[in-house]
């Protein structure tokens, strides 16, 4: 309870700020996309992590406030970037399930035109929990949300309950291969077979594919040798905040 009030006031009080982690090409080694994450900066606790907050927030409701406060944030940086005269890759934002409502294209239309931000230029990452409720409404939502040109993203692939058929029914241009099967790359013979399958079916299916948590070189040439598109990890880069990440773009990373 203690938590869910703060972070109502958190929210007011500006404690709430975007972190930036990159996506690296594996083909290029350049940066060609980035994570925003979430980072509460309590005046007493300090950084509390994600980790703790957001399940309160799920379970409270409060994730629509964050959620929204998260849109708004990302495309006002977006913005500022641009008018910085930098050049951008896409940056995702998560979606928590909740956020899924009839209103949302609508929503986030009018944040995107608020801040003039295409709609190319923010990705949306949602994870599995979505698809398993995967109903005919959801995915009609899913297919207003590409029709205004924005790619949607599979968080956390693997841990999920989602198989094949749910992938073939929601338009996922993107597929990201859960942290948990990375960890044991290249030495753990089950996360190699189960990595090899994701790789495969998403290339069959055209989908793009991230990898995350990677830490090690070793990882990532096993990935790089699968043919997966990207990386995102703390081998290339922690999650920065945003004037660190643009110098990181910038140093032509
Ligand atoms: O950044 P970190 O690895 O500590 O994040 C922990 C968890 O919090 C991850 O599962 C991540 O997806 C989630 N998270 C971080 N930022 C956001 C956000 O803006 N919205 C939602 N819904 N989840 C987030
Ligand atoms: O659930 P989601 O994938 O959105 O959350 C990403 C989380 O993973 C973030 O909290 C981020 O800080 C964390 N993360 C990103 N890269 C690495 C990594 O290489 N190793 C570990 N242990 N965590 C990572
Ligand atoms: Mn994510
Ligand atoms: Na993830």
């Amino acid at each position: 309870l203690r938590i869910e009030s703060e972070l109502r006031q958190a929210l007011q009080n500006n404690e709430l700020q975007l972190y930036y982690q990159p996506k690296v090409s594996l083909r290029s080694g350049r940066i060609v996309g980035a994570e925003a994450l979430l980072r509460w900066r309590h005046p007493m606790r300090g950084l509390v992590s994600p980790g703790v907050f957001i399940p309160v927030a799920e379970e409270t409701g409060l994730i629509l406030d964050l959620g929204a406060w998260v849109l708004e944030e990302a495309c006002r940086q977006v913005r500022e970037w641009r008018d910085a005269n930098l050049i951008m890759p896409p940056i995702a934002v998560n979606l928590s399930a909740r956020q899924f409502d009839n209103e949302l294209p609508k929503r986030i239309a009018a944040v995107l035109e608020r801040h003039c931000v295409q709609p190319d230029q923010i990705n949306l990452e949602i994870t599995e929990s979505l698809l398993v409720r995967g109903t005919d409404k959801v995915i009609a939502i899913m297919n207003q949300l590409v029709a205004m040109g924005m790619a949607l993203a599979l968080d956390d692939f693997g841990t999920g309950y989602s198989s094949l058929a749910y992938l073939k029914k929601f338009p996922i241009s993107t597929l990201k291969i859960d942290r948990s099967f990375v960890i044991g790359l290249p030495y753990e013979e089950n996360d190699c077979a189960i990595a090899r399958a994701i790789v495969t079916m998403a290339q069959q299916l055209r989908q793009e594919i991230v990898a995350e948590g990677v830490e090690t070189a070793e990882q990532m040439a096993f990935l790089r040798e699968l043919g997966c598109d990207q990386l995102q990890g703390y081998l290339f880069s922690q999650p920065v905040p945003a004037a660190e990440f643009a110098a990181m773009l910038r140093e032509g990373k």
